[in-house]
């Protein structure tokens, strides 16, 4: 019964768009006999499991994490960020330098066809600079991440420590 009220749901075209976005799963597994629609239903750019890290109100900079998946079907640069806490994000790589973890910036970052990007703690980040106002725990600052031809914008929530099981591939998004 079930079964046929979803392929009643896809057959609908414009059922279809709806059904992809609020399924991640079945995106990939039902891909190949939505292909005509291929377009319409996967021109996105997710954003998942984001954070903001509370830092002490006398701090002017502050670090933004999240996940990027591009479900569009074509390669994106990722090269526009912003927050509306924030005079301008930058895109920024940890890297180990004589022992020490150095912040260097990255003017970009590319996303392949349905590849997942996770920036973490340690490694690719996004960096809050001249916050007007350090927001505090329980908090929430809208980031958005964008190429030329795709953006989007999500609110995250504003921790001081990272969400245990934040390195886990769990797949919560929107
Ligand atoms: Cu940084």
């Amino acid at each position: 019964m079930l079964y046929r009220t979803v392929l009643a749901l896809l057959a609908t075209a414009s059922m279809i768009p709806a059904a992809f976005a609020s399924d991640h799963g079945m995106h990939h597994t039902d891909h190949g006999t939505h292909h005509t629609d291929h377009s319409t239903h996967s021109n996105e750019l997710h954003i998942m499991n984001g954070w903001v890290r509370a830092l002490p109100p006398t701090q002017t900079v502050t670090a933004a994490y999240l996940t990027l998946h591009n479900a569009s079907d074509a390669a994106l640069t990722i090269d526009q960020f912003s927050a509306d806490i924030a005079e301008t994000v930058e895109l920024h790589d940890s890297v180990l330098e004589g022992g020490q973890m150095r912040m260097v910036r990255q003017m970009s970052l590319v996303l392949g066809v349905d590849e997942h990007k996770a920036l973490q703690p340690a490694g690719l980040h996004l960096m809050l600079m001249n916050v007007a106002s350090m927001p505090r725990e329980g908090d929430s600052v809208t980031v958005c991440v964008g190429s030329s031809e795709l953006k989007s914008c999500k609110a995250l929530p504003v921790l001081k420590v990272a969400p245990s099981g934040s390195d886990a591939p769990a797949h919560t998004h929107h």
